[in-house]
């Protein structure tokens, strides 16, 4: 059966659009943080600022700010709040008022310690938090927090999935829904192992209960989550990609089919690769290496279906508009519509990641990852990754929905068409910078300024200091996007209603509507999933558990010394 076509505006109960209006507000005000810490980052990087400081946050903290902020603090909220929105509108459900506040309380409790923690100089352990860097107790509570806050809405999820099955016999669970089910097992897999590494080994050890760590396990459960929770953050976005772009586009979604496969694989294949972040560290079987390696081949695959996928329902689109030649139809999309700038929003965003994509399989190949591990390569293929098709449409999807929820009309129609076109070329221009860099040996996490990008240090290396110089060009394009993002935000805000709140997402028809009964049901995939899991993941285990145990004292980033 054909999933629903129009865009039907529907009202969400009051809990349900309170707290997605605050899931998408809070974090979108945080940002203003992470944003103005990630151009100093560039600005350090570049020797520009060549202190350990400035306005008495340090340069550690900064990157933990930058980091947390955007990467773990706004994708969460965002994924909850765009979840909530996509059960609620294709299946028509409510949720329970109380746990829907509860889940809130609960992530919003975590944030203020974490930034409590943060904010105070005692928690400088940057986004990934591994030992030996330790925090204060509080980082890490707020931290595991707002993991658990994150997980109730999926148990609210569920059931309601359920009743709307039993309800539709025969129907096609929407592609939405799929995605976004899928998007939480993805989280529910990969936050179990860090509720383990955070409750059992992080916080008795920050309270000063146990004096040294297991570094090795450590590591390996943070990357047992670490890779996961790079699909937690893309999935979302292809449930945009799939749903909404082809009819923004002004045509159908290719194939219905490719989009519920992709999905699919994402649920088998997002976790048990964790350790290609680790090809570099000691105590790791080489084999394991390999195997998870090959494993992040294989995950490449549902992205490739994507690209394909998305092309294609592009170019129908585009012919539909009149488009011609083998090339010429890209003119005739939407890229200069204000009305339609979540377009603009999600291309840019997919431009950027057929980059971030060629970049991570090149990571992903144990031989070249010797070259770029550690490197600035790194910050440049993220920024093409969660801060390209991840942010983007996060951005707009933030829009669009406080217009909606609030009933009051994006303001600043024409600037807001720029802002993914000034942050695309932004990151490129970063990403440049920082990759040539990467490959000429510049680390990452380094406070360069005050040292290998400042003439006056005996440990200058001229050949960095254009490229990051570049890098920090790219960053400031890139604040420059964030500014007029934040007039749009701000302006909508604080704008006159017009209309009463509702919500209406843009769906997508199926081009192709295949009917493949090996995708209509997520128990085998699950189940799959927790076969490769086991495969992939209990052996290194074992012996991380069994081998030698690689224990350290406590660090913090000042200090080559270990804490007293
Ligand atoms: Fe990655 C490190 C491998 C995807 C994020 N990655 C990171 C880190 C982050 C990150 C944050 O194997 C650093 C973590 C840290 O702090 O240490 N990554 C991959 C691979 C993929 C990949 C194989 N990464 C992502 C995504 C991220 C993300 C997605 C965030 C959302 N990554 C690695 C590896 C490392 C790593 C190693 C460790 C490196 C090290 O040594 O530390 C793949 O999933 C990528 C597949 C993607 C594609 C692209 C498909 C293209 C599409 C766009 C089509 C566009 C169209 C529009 C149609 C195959 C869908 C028109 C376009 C035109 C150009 C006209």
């Amino acid at each position: 059966m054909p999933q629903t076509a129009d865009d039907e505006a529907i009202a969400l109960d009051a809990a349900t659009r309170q707290v997605v209006l605050l899931l998408l507000i809070i974090p979108a005000i945080l940002l203003t943080l992470g944003i103005y810490h990630g151009l100093l980052q560039t600005l350090y990087g570049a020797g520009l600022i060549r202190s350990s400081s400035v306005l008495g946050l340090d340069y550690y903290q900064g990157l933990t700010l930058h980091g947390v902020i955007n990467a773990l603090v706004f994708t969460t909220y965002f994924a909850v709040a765009f979840g909530y929105a996509v059960l609620a509108y294709f299946l028509r459900c409510r949720f329970n008022a109380a746990v829907t506040w509860s889940a809130f309380a609960i992530m919003l409790v975590g944030t203020l310690l974490a930034a409590a923690a943060i904010l105070s100089g005692r928690a400088s352990v940057l986004y990934t938090f591994y030992p030996p860097l330790r925090a204060s107790p509080v980082f890490y509570v707020g931290a595991a927090l707002l993991v658990i806050g994150s997980w109730l809405p999926f148990f609210q999820w569920i059931p309601a999935y359920l009743h709307w099955r039993r309800e539709h016999p025969g129907v096609k669970t929407p592609l939405a829904v799929v995605g976004m089910l899928s998007t939480f097992t993805v989280w529910l897999f990969a936050t179990l192992p860090l509720a383990y590494e955070v409750i059992i080994q992080l916080i008795p050890w920050s309270l000063g209960l146990t004096s040294t760590i297991d570094v090795g396990l450590a590591r390996m459960l943070f990357w047992f989550f670490g890779h996961a929770l790079v699909y937690f953050w893309l999935l979302p976005s292809y449930v945009m990609f799939y749903v909404m772009l082809p009819k923004l586009a002004g045509g159908k979604l290719f194939s219905d089919a490719a989009g519920r496969l992709a999905f699919m694989l994402f649920i088998v294949l997002s976790v048990p690769v964790g350790i290609h972040h680790q090809f570099a560290d000691p105590g790791i079987a080489v084999s394991f290496k390999w195997f998870q390696g090959l494993l992040t081949f294989l995950v490449v695959l549902p992205s490739f279906m994507t690209a394909f996928t998305v092309a294609a329902s592009l170019e129908h689109a585009a012919r539909c508009r009149g488009g011609r030649g083998l090339f010429a139809w890209w003119g005739t999309l939407p890229w200069r519509d204000p009305q339609r700038y979540l377009f603009a929003y999600f291309m840019a965003g997919l431009i950027l990641f057929a980059v971030g994509g060629i970049t991570g399989i090149i990571n992903a190949s144990v031989a070249m990852n010797n070259v770029v591990h550690n490197t600035s390569w790194i910050p440049a293929h993220f920024h093409t990754t969660v801060g390209g098709p991840v942010f983007l449409s996060y951005l707009g999807m933030t829009l669009f929905l406080i217009g909606q929820l609030t009933g009051k009309p994006v303001r600043l129609p024409r600037l807001n068409l720029w802002v993914p076109y000034v942050w695309l070329l932004g990151i490129f221009v970063f990403s440049t910078g920082l990759s040539v860099a990467g490959l000429l040996g510049e680390p990452r996490r380094t406070n360069l300024g005050l040292t290998y990008t400042n003439a006056a240090s005996p440990l200058y290396e001229p050949a960095w200091a254009f490229w990051s110089q570049l890098g920090a060009v790219g960053g400031v394009i890139m604040a420059a996007a964030m500014l007029g993002f934040f007039a749009v935000f701000f302006a909508t805000l604080f704008g006159a209603r017009t209309a009463a709140p509702a919500l209406a997402l843009p769906v997508s028809e199926a081009y192709h509507d295949e009917n493949l009964p090996a995708v209509r049901n997520f128990t085998p995939w699950v189940a799959v999933a927790i076969v490769l899991l086991a495969i992939a993941y209990v052996p290194p285990i074992y012996s991380a558990v069994t081998g030698p145990p690689q224990v350290a004292p406590a660090y913090e980033p000042s200090s080559p010394l270990p804490v007293r």
